[in-house]
């Protein structure tokens, strides 16, 4: 089959359709298991029985779209995918590209009269993004043995929901034990959502690393007073510990030899009333880092760091872990098939690492795994201001679309 390409409207006409579900007041949110969650898994189910895959949903609502011939349905498939679920006044690609991206590929095989040596299919990923509900990556890490899915139906929100009940109530309980489906391989088109490829110039990044994660929740607890009658030096300020916590992280990051960053998303305080000492705050900390050893020091950092404010100031604090994934290494094979794929359609590429985390972390715990990046507009992501550029969109398609039948010719 020669140099084919995938259906460029239907794909781009997907990408916006599926973009508008969830949209409220001009903010696109869709968080695992919520009522525009399932709009979203309704409309992509609805593309795959179109496409005539054999759509299947596991216990955690993974959903899967198999193309299968009889003569080869016993072999281990090739698996596309990402995720439809997103964060909270989203962009529009973030994952969703790499499912209907996926889809595409299985339906311009087909349309091409391409006979594979194995099934294909394309996954749509339950709750990667953890906004709700933690840890992220949460259905392709059940789907990897990495958590049990009682752990992760048993899951509590940010809302108090429990993520079983919720995936009953919109539907995608599936029956089906996780891990039904060992991939020979599986490969995952995203876009980039950093500055690299842009500024570099080039067309598509061929992910040879991603790097470690870790999520905690901290909770500081000290003693509301008056925010008018207390000296400087008789306060236990919560709310002024959880700033420091913020400064010293900062520091830290920018300060390493070795690439850190970290970053506090959510915090919260009590009372929270202008006129009182907080007697409590809560925060989560986002640290990553391509370097496991120097994780672990930041993580140590931060515990030391935390226990010399709670003897200052009389405070107390707890920590919760939420997540921790170590960097992870990809399919040096795989890699190889995306760059030569570029190169075959004259489209410059460079290996690199990501800084996001991506469901192919997980899937590489059982199956040779890699990703492929197309440029993201400003290094921007999780802000509806992402964008790629609809030529980006159909050269990483197209890529996917090469390896996927390298993998399975
Ligand atoms: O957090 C991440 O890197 C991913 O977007 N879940
Ligand atoms: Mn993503
Ligand atoms: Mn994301």
């Amino acid at each position: 089959m020669s140099l084919a390409s995938i259906d460029r409207e239907r794909m781009l006409g997907r990408i916006r359709e599926l973009g508008e579900v969830g949209r409220e007041d001009g903010r696109l949110t869709r968080l695992a298991g919520s009522d525009a969650d399932r709009a979203g898994r309704d409309l992509l189910v609805s593309w795959l029985e179109g496409a005539g895959l054999e759509v299947r949903i596991d216990r955690i609502g993974n959903i899967f779209g198999i193309w299968t011939e009889e003569p080869i349905a016993d072999e281990a498939p090739v698996l596309l995918g990402s995720h439809i679920d997103t964060v909270i006044n989203a962009g529009i690609y973030d994952g969703c590209y790499g499912v209907i991206a996926g889809l595409e590929v299985i339906e311009t095989l087909k349309r091409n009269g391409f006979a594979p040596s194995r099934p294909i299919a394309v996954a749509a990923f339950t709750n990667e993004e953890g906004v709700r509900y933690a840890p992220d990556m949460m259905g392709s890490l059940v789907h990897a043995g990495g958590l049990s899915v009682e752990a992760a139906l048993a899951s509590v929100g940010t809302d108090g929901s429990v993520l079983g009940d919720e995936l009953s109530r919109i539907g995608y309980a599936g029956d089906i034990e996780p891990g039904f489906l060992r991939p020979k391989a599986y490969v995952e088109l995203h876009i980039e959502q950093g500055p690299v490829l842009e500024r570099e110039g080039l067309r598509i990044g061929a992910v040879e690393t991603l790097q470690g994660i870790s999520w905690q929740r901290v909770t500081i607890s000290g003693v509301a007073n008056h925010a008018g009658t207390t000296p400087m030096s008789m306060r236990s300020d919560a709310g002024q510990a959880a700033a420091e916590v913020m400064v010293f992280l900062r520091q830290r990051a920018m300060a390493s030899d070795i690439p850190v960053v970290a970053t506090i998303g959510c915090m919260a305080f009590e009372p929270n009333a202008i006129n009182v000492i907080p007697s409590l705050a809560s925060f989560t900390v986002d640290l990553r880092s391509p370097d496991e050893q120097r994780l672990r020091e930041e993580e140590a950092a931060l515990s030391t760091f935390l226990d010399a404010l709670a003897l200052r100031d009389g405070l107390g604090v707890s920590v919760e872990r939420l997540a921790r994934f170590q960097p992870v290494t990809f399919d040096p094979a795989i890699v190889a098939l995306i760059e030569q794929a570029a190169g075959r359609r004259g489209l410059s590429s460079r290996r690199m690492t990501s800084g996001a985390g991506h469901d192919a972390q997980m899937i590489a715990r059982i199956a040779p795994s890699a990703m492929i990046f197309v440029p993201s507009r400003d290094g921007i992501s999780h802000n509806p201001r992402e964008h790629t550029d609809a030529d980006d969109l159909v050269a990483g398609a197209d890529i996917l679309l090469d390896v996927v039948r390298d993998l399975s010719a």
